[in-house]
């Protein structure tokens, strides 16, 4: 199984920002503790998902961060990134794992123990699972509860992270589930202070003593 931190998961959102200022805030949650960084692109044709996906990476690789793209197997190639990160209705993980290799990271999302077997067996390396709390993010979802998430946890032996409308006031949700770690847009995103933000994410999440 590969060594994978994916304790703060920060999942970007480029869409109501400049694209300084969306580089910027990347950087930020990095200096505040982000561990693994994702790039999620609904609206860019391809030449731009790449020219972004490669000023993203060349932030991240300064802090040893691994960066993941979403859906997009042929650009995280393009790009070198770490890893990608397919959801239900993306190429399965099996064909994901086939064209990105065996080092490179797929994650893959799972709503029930059902997917996350899936999803582990075809060799998927991590799981996101959610959403948890209703999101203001643009995603297609539905609610999955903390129990489907503790059942999930225990059902597959690669790390499972948190997603959905989570924050530092509500993630005592999660105590005593055997999460990985959170993953979160708007908590960092949107907030005033990305490192801030970021930082109080993992002060929180290590006084409930989430991992
Ligand atoms: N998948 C399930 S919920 C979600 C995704 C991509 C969005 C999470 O965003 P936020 O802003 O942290 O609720
Ligand atoms: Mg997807």
């Amino acid at each position: 199984m590969k060594e994978i931190n994916t304790r703060l998961y920060f999942i970007t959102d480029s869409s109501a920002c400049s694209e300084e200022e969306f580089l910027c805030r990347i950087e930020r949650a990095l200096e505040g503790g982000a561990t693994l960084i994702q790039l999620r692109e609904k609206e860019r044709v391809t030449r731009e998902y790449i020219s972004l996906a490669e000023k993203v990476h060349g932030i991240t690789k300064k802090y040893n961060v691994p960066l993941i793209i979403d859906d997009r197997v042929d650009v995280a190639l393009a790009v070198d990134a770490e890893g990608v990160h397919v959801g239900q209705s993306d190429m399965p993980v099996h064909l994901a794992r086939k064209l990105m290799g065996k080092g490179k990271i797929v994650g893959a999302t799972a709503k029930t123990v059902l997917q996350a077997k899936e999803a582990y067996e075809q060799g998927a390396d991590y799981l996101g699972v959610g959403a948890i709390y209703p999101t203001t993010t643009k995603v297609k979802t539905v609610a999955t509860s903390a129990d489907t998430l503790r059942d999930i946890c225990n059902a597959v032996p690669i790390p499972v992270n948190a997603i959905g409308g989570l924050n530092k006031d509500n993630i005592d949700i999660l105590k005593g589930i055997p999460v990985a770690g959170i993953c979160v847009v708007s908590a960092i995103m949107k907030s005033e202070d990305p490192k801030m933000a970021a930082a109080q994410l993992v002060q929180r999440a290590k006084e409930l003593e989430l991992w």
